[in-house]
């Protein structure tokens, strides 16, 4: 193929996706599966790999861009962005409302509600449809340009669909259940958690390097114009539907009415049904409809007149502290927990809060004993807001951190750089405790029934000293039935959740070794790239780092446990029980990856024969067959490729290299993927 085609087959590949990407994102309505769309991403990769003069800024594989910037740029506002005045219940709302028809000189006003999206604002600029710069709100006048990192949010479009110089507004989010899987992730490879959802997409747009947003699943809701002198509506309404138009998600949740007791009932009827929504939001924004009165309505120094802010309380209580205890993390990380007099907050009893770490207690000066304000993070997890400082008797103890690690005595240290003491002994009990729920559950090896409990009990009773020897418990039934609560059936179950556990596919047990900064997704690119955990653990800090993803910080963690002696008698212990050491495996017959596709292979791989990559293909439910032809789906080429891969590229037919074939087979494996 020339330049000149490919170029014409991209720009058709990019229209296709760009179309599905609004189907997907914008009316909610996908006309493809995953599969189908993450085909056509990977067939304009492809194309663009191999002609790279074809790339153009705006093409859906260009989201993450290859530099790491040094700081932030500041970026004016042409039209201030202020932020809205707050109503704190129906009399405020009243009052709004009663000022906006005084000004309006008798004519009825029309309110358009929204939901009020916890996130930032953020304005994106627009030059002829295409995307030149995002901002934070910053002071309303200058804000930070951030376009790096927006550029990574999926429901942003690089391309509006026609061709508008316009400024846009909207929020940036990040789903609850995202928020979780992130923080989730953060606990197992020793990262500070974030506290809410709000705070963990601030944190991801304040990146200088895009490569940490484009890995987090973040949302953008548009809610306004900005400057925009192209566009000229008459209502806020007609210019949200505009805005969707061009591409641009807005709030599914609209309403129009006239009455305020509509709006009131709106509003309410939004207090409890807000828990049931995918994101937070923090309340509802009432705004007047027509763009004309709100120009005679105008704005005071920090809000306009003609929208204000419902919102509603956090969900909090008070409570008391009975006593301060520290849990010991699977890495050593000591993090303090207030033991709380249970109380009812947001629909559960909370006993526990986090106080996150020394710094945060310190500086709360939380001491048992104190009334507190605890809150739902995110409506979720549980924080100590602040003391009821007026309520002290003078009885209350301070509480510091212990000099050694409670679980273990050995000394706990401060590492530069980090928040959290850490207890440095690898076989602290409460470290070998948590390293093996982890190495146990659902996300890593998923060995069913090996939870905290038996966990705990096959410790104390000195069945296991570590994951390795999981695998020598089939040889212990006797053993495991003096257990307390192990029956026959329990036991037998479990003998057979760590049989079935030996077929996990590679990724899967290197995230289950619990490396620190090695989270699921880590695992899968490494497992995909490298295709065996010897080859991974060989691998020096240039190689590691050459892989798409892979900073020196993960690859000196990797290094560190390479080296040391416990791991390598790990290793060979899971080695020899007959766990995956390679990515060629396909665990569970259940996961036909290419189910339906057909392959061409050409040339000679590196590591493979052509015998073992067939079998890797017809595992994964592939078919190879001998000729190219437009049947074909994809070839897999070697070195000394001949006239197969020739042909190939004329028909515009995907080329993937092992290193392609293997990431198919282990990256994509559980990864969820949503429209781009
Ligand atoms: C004017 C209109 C600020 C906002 C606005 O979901 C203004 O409208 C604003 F000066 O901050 N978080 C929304 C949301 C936020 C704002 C808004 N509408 N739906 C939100």
């Amino acid at each position: 193929m020339e330049s000149k085609e490919a170029q014409k087959l991209a720009e058709k590949l990019r229209q296709e996706i760009n179309e599905h990407n609004y189907r997907y994102h914008v009316l909610d309505d996908p006309q493809i599966s995953d599969a189908e769309f993450d085909d056509l991403m990977r067939r304009l990769r492809q194309l663009e790999e191999k002609f790279p003069e074809i790339v153009t800024p705006d093409s859906p594989t260009q989201r993450v861009g290859g530099q790491v910037k040094a700081g932030f740029d500041t970026v004016v506002h042409r039209v201030l962005m202020l932020s809205l005045d707050n109503a704190e219940n129906i009399a405020d709302l009243r009052d709004f409302t009663r000022r906006a028809k005084n000004l309006a000189a008798g004519a009825e006003l029309e309110f358009v509600i929204e939901l009020k999206v916890d996130g930032l604002a953020v304005s994106l600029q627009y030059e002829r449809g295409l995307l030149v710069r995002g901002a934070t709100r910053g002071d309303g006048n200058v804000g930070e340009d951030i376009t790096h990192n927006l550029r990574t949010v999926k429901s942003i479009p690089l391309r509006l669909r026609r061709p508008v110089t316009v400024e846009v507004r909207g929020e940036v989010y990040m789903p609850r259940e995202a928020f979780l899987k992130l923080n989730e992730e953060r606990k197992r490879t020793g990262q500070p958690l974030f506290a809410n959802p709000r705070n963990a997409a601030a944190g991801s747009l304040r990146q200088l390097d895009p490569r940490v947003a484009a890995e987090r699943r973040l949302e953008m809701i548009t809610y306004a114009l900005g400057y925009s002198p192209e566009l000229v509506f008459a209502t806020h309404y007609e210019a949200l539907l505009a805005l969707k138009d061009l591409g641009l998600r807005i709030n599914p949740y609209l309403k129009i009415t006239k009455s305020l007791d509509e709006v009131i009932a709106y509003c309410e009827s939004w207090r409890e049904r807000r828990y049931d929504l995918p994101f937070d939001i923090d309340g509802l924004v009432i705004k007047i409809n027509s763009l004309e009165l709100q120009e005679r309505l105008g704005t005071t120094a920090k809000s306009p007149r003609w929208a204000i802010a419902y919102k509603f309380p956090a969900e909090q209580a008070e409570t008391r502290v009975l006593g301060i205890t520290v849990q010991v993390g699977r890495i050593g990380t000591l993090t303090p927990i207030a033991e709380l007099e249970p109380v009812r907050l947001a629909g559960t009893v909370v006993k526990r809060a986090s106080l996150h770490n020394e710094d945060i207690l310190l500086a709360k000066d939380v001491r048992v004993g104190d009334h507190v304000i605890v809150q739902k993070a995110g409506d979720i997890i549980p924080e100590v807001v602040e003391v009821v400082k007026s309520k002290r008797t003078g009885n209350e103890e301070k509480f510091s951190m212990p000099e050694s690690c409670p679980a273990c005595g050995s000394t706990v240290r401060r590492l530069a750089g980090e928040v959290a003491l850490r207890c440095f002994n690898p076989s602290c009990p409460a470290q070998v405790l948590e390293r093996i729920i982890h190495f146990a559950s659902r996300d890593a090896m998923d060995i069913e029934g090996l939870g905290e409990a038996t966990a705990r009990q096959l410790l104390e009773a000195g069945l296991i000293r570590d994951a390795a020897d999981i695998y020598s418990l089939a040889g212990r039934r006797d053993e495991l039935l003096q257990l307390e609560r192990q029956g026959e059936k329990s036991v037998d179950n479990l003998i057979l959740a760590i049989e079935k556990s030996k077929q996990q596919p590679l990724w899967r047990l290197l995230y289950a070794l619990g490396i620190r900064y090695v989270g699921a997704r880590t695992a899968k690119i490494l497992a995909g790239h490298f295709g065996s955990l010897d080859r991974i653990l060989a691998a020096d800090s240039a190689e590691l780092e050459e892989v798409p993803e892979i900073g020196p910080k993960i690859a000196e963690s990797i290094a560190e446990f390479a080296a040391l002696e416990e791991s390598r008698d790990l290793l060979a212990r899971l080695r020899s029980a007959g766990l995956n050491f390679t990515a060629a495996e396909k665990a569970d017959g259940r996961e036909q990856l290419l189910r339906g596709k057909t392959f061409v292979l050409t040339g000679t791989l590196p590591n493979y024969t052509r015998e073992e990559a067939t079998r890797l293909i017809e595992e994964a439910g592939g078919k190879v067959t001998g000729s190219v032809s437009k049947k074909t789906d994809f070839v897999l080429a070697g070195e000394k490729a001949g006239s197969k891969l020739e042909k190939a590229r004329n028909l515009g037919i995907p080329v993937l290299s092992e290193a392609d074939l293997l990431k198919m087979l282990s990256a994509a494996d559980n990864t969820p993927s949503g429209g781009e």
